[in-house]
């Protein structure tokens, strides 16, 4: 695979000799179950073709050196700066390191390549920690089957909130770890079990393509983590853990602030949909998908407020060219949308989505093609 070989390449250059091995990680587009998984919902995230690669060696010496395809390297010792904190990309690769505490780590080399689109909300920084984890577990003799998969998500999803300081809900790793080719994960956040969906979108002429609107996105700043806040403000009014305990809308009634009401009813009704699109893609009618997409969009935008211009541009062309269905996808305020189209349709709808963009002076899309690929593995 190409963005491994570039990996193994880097890491010859900077630092000389051969990587013990190669691991990759994809990135991601969520079909449905959006901002839900930190309230214990339910979600439907597939794995993208486009992955990020780590070629690691490990080192005895305490030191941990880090390296990337056109971004500033980072070296440190494993107590400096102090454990898990360095800035930029690399605090996701320390963050893993210091969350999953491998027995007997005494430091590593590892060199960074990626296909996977930085800032575009396909989870590119799930990608990094997914594929350091498992490189990390498979040469520390960590567990590497679907429960130690789903514990390394974990870990690494503590590292992105402990460490880089981004209070995400783990949808991004779980899927970086745990997808499966032709499968999108069905993803019950309360419990962390899945599963393994077939999405046939190609068979019934149709195909999912991904906007990315170029208006940057970040976790790391305040918009996110209030949506979360609000969240768990309305599960604590209402009396439950978290919001998936609430099955109907009429529940949120005893809900007096109109705010909370908005975001929880985002919450409640989204997960529902979540439902119904498994049942759509079981009873093998992907085309029932695209009203749900745009009732999701709805939602985000109207209730949970975290579209933004350059999303709804995007959704609003895509629709009026004919797609099915679309929305906004991942943590929102930018990033990426997506459309479910005819495949004949698909380059109509991206030439009217970048037109549009053309008339409101927004950036220039670019787009992909959406594939349920494989989750983290060994690629040499
Ligand atoms: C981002 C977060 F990282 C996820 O945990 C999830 O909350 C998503 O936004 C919204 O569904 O990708």
């Amino acid at each position: 695979m190409k963005v491994c070989a570039a990996a193994a390449a880097e890491f010859a250059r900077e630092f000389g000799g051969v990587p013990e091995g190669v691991w990759c990680a994809p990135g991601r587009v969520n079909l449905i179950g959006e901002h839900v998984d930190y309230a214990g919902g339910l979600c439907l995230p597939l794995a993208l073709p486009q992955v990020t690669a780590a070629a690691v060696r490990r080192r005895d010496d305490g030191t941990v050196r880090l390296v990337s395809e056109g971004f500033a390297g980072a070296s440190f010792g494993l107590l400096q700066p102090p454990k898990g904190r360095t800035g930029g990309w690399a605090a996701y690769v320390a963050g893993v390191i210091h969350t999953l505490d491998p027995p007997g780590f005494a430091g590593v080399d590892v060199a960074i390549a990626s296909d996977v689109p930085v800032g575009a909300g396909l989870s590119s920084s799930a990608a990094l920690e997914a594929a350091v984890a498992l490189a990390l577990a498979e040469l520390y003799g960590l567990p590497v089957d679907d429960a130690g998969r789903a514990a390394l998500a974990a870990a690494c999803t503590r590292a992105e909130n402990d460490c880089v300081g981004a209070p995400t809900g783990g949808m991004d790793q779980q899927i970086a770890l745990r997808g499966r080719a032709g499968r999108a994960l069905l993803l019950d956040c309360a419990t962390g079990a899945v599963e393994h969906i077939p999405i046939d979108l190609e068979s019934h002429g149709l195909a999912l393509l991904v906007v990315d609107t170029d208006a940057p996105h970040r976790l790391v700043d305040g918009p996110y983590g209030q949506r979360r806040r609000d969240v768990e403000e309305a599960a604590r009014r209402l009396g439950v853990t978290s919001l998936r305990e609430v099955d109907t809308v009429a529940a949120l009634d005893a809900l007096t602030d109109p705010v909370l009401r908005r975001r929880a009813g985002h919450v409640v009704t989204e997960i529902a949909r979540v439902r119904a699109a498994v049942a759509a893609l079981r009873d093998d009618a992907p085309d029932r998908l695209g009203p749900l997409l745009d009732a999701a969009h709805r939602s985000l935008r109207d209730d949970f407020e975290v579209s933004s211009v350059e999303l709804d541009s995007a959704v609003d062309a895509a629709r009026a060219a004919g797609a099915l269905g679309a929305r906004m996808v991942g943590g929102g305020f930018g990033g990426s949308a997506i459309a479910l189209c005819r495949a004949t349709d698909v380059a109509a709808v991206a030439e009217a989505v970048t037109v549009a963009a053309r008339e409101r002076d927004l950036p220039r899309p670019k787009f992909l093609r959406a594939v349920a690929a494989a989750g983290a593995r060994r690629c040499s």
